[in-house]
């Protein structure tokens, strides 16, 4: 007899990976060019990347139905990307433009998409989480299946929302997916020197929700963690929570010097940089060679050169539209029916 061929799981698999792959090389050269963009002052305010965390945002991105909800940091590119917003909207919001996913008013912290239940990017830490906590207790009381993916970093983990949005999640038996992005800083703050138990995973397990660490650079152990929870949550388990232990490879913001860090640390993580690990992992499986990821490079340079062409095209907002919004539309055109 011979070896059996690989059947249909084998060849899914071997898809699926190569898919994941992309997801993360999208981000990385979507952001790698938001830092040109930068520098050419194209794109302009705040911009926080999370270049060497995009297993995280991929792997929890993917385990997720198109009813289920999102609501993110301002490190969220990748989760919008990964989620489905298009490059066109996301680049066109960075650039200020009225064609971007919240008509150039939120920029690259408050990327915003109703049509792939997308609730933000938000500037405030720990701002996301009752917001998550409010999306899941809708669909609690309505009798919905629904996850809501919450993203947040360490540093909510110091503020009082946390604290309240575990324990209302757990008392209530919520459907939330926490997930907190442990990259080890809040600014230019170390975790161990702002808290006193720097092992997240347990302080949500004191609220009694079922709570993992996981290896954040490995996108295979983060999609496998992210699925086992979210399923746990969709058939009502309550919330649960992932730590995800990960590491940014650039400084907070582009206006953060990094002086806090040490250059052999930030070395030593590189070493763990999610792209390359999945690269060999698939290259050792047959999966993927030189020549299909040189393919996939240039189809996301060209996705990326699209991106940056609708941006640059796209229009600022006039200024008569300064007040627009302050009172929503339909009220303008009708103060009654409000
Ligand atoms: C309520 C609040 N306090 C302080 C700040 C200023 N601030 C902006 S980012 C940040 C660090 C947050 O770190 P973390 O949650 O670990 O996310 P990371 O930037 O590492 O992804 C702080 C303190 C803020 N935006 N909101
Ligand atoms: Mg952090």
């Amino acid at each position: 007899m011979t070896d059996p061929a690989p059947g249909p799981a084998a060849a899914g698999d071997a898809e699926h990976g190569v898919h994941l792959l992309r997801q993360m090389l999208r981000i990385r050269r979507f952001e790698e060019r938001c830092v040109e963009l930068y520098s050419d002052m194209r794109i302009r305010g705040f911009l926080h990347l999370g270049i060497g965390e995009e297993a995280c945002a991929v792997g929890v991105m993917e385990v997720l139905e198109p009813d289920d909800a999102v609501v993110a940091t301002y490190r969220e590119h990748g989760h919008a990307l990964a989620r489905g917003m298009t490059m066109r909207s996301a680049m066109a919001e960075l650039e200020g433009k009225v064609e971007g996913c919240s008509r150039g008013r939120g920029g690259s912290m408050h990327l915003f998409d109703k049509s792939t239940r997308f609730f933000g990017g938000n500037a405030i830490v720990g701002g996301g989480l009752p917001l998550a906590v409010g999306l899941a207790l809708a669909d609690h009381m309505q009798g919905r299946r629904r996850v809501t993916a919450c993203i947040f970093g360490d540093g909510a983990v110091a503020e009082g929302e946390f604290h309240e949005s575990m324990n209302l999640a757990a008392l209530w038996h919520l459907p939330v997916l926490f997930c907190c992005e442990n990259n080890q800083y809040a600014m230019g703050t170390a975790l161990d020197r702002a808290e006193s138990e720097t092992d997240l995973a347990l302080k949500a397990a004191s609220y009694r929700v079922p709570s993992w660490d996981v290896d954040g650079m490995d996108i295979v152990a983060v999609e496998d963690a992210a699925s086992h929870a979210a399923e746990a949550v969709r058939g009502g388990g309550g919330p649960h929570f992932l730590e995800l232990r990960t590491y940014r490879f650039r400084a907070h913001s582009m206006y953060d010097p990094d002086r806090y860090r040490d250059k052999a640390e930030i070395e030593g993580w590189r070493h763990r940089d999610p792209i390359p690990l999945l690269v060999e992992q698939l290259t050792a499986a047959g999966t993927i060679d030189d020549a299909l990821v040189e393919q996939m490079e240039k189809e996301i340079e060209a996705e990326v050169d699209d991106a940056v062409a609708f941006a640059d095209a796209g229009t600022l907002e006039p200024v008569e539209d300064l007040e627009r919004f302050v009172v929503s539309e339909a009220a303008v055109a009708d103060p009654g029916a409000v």
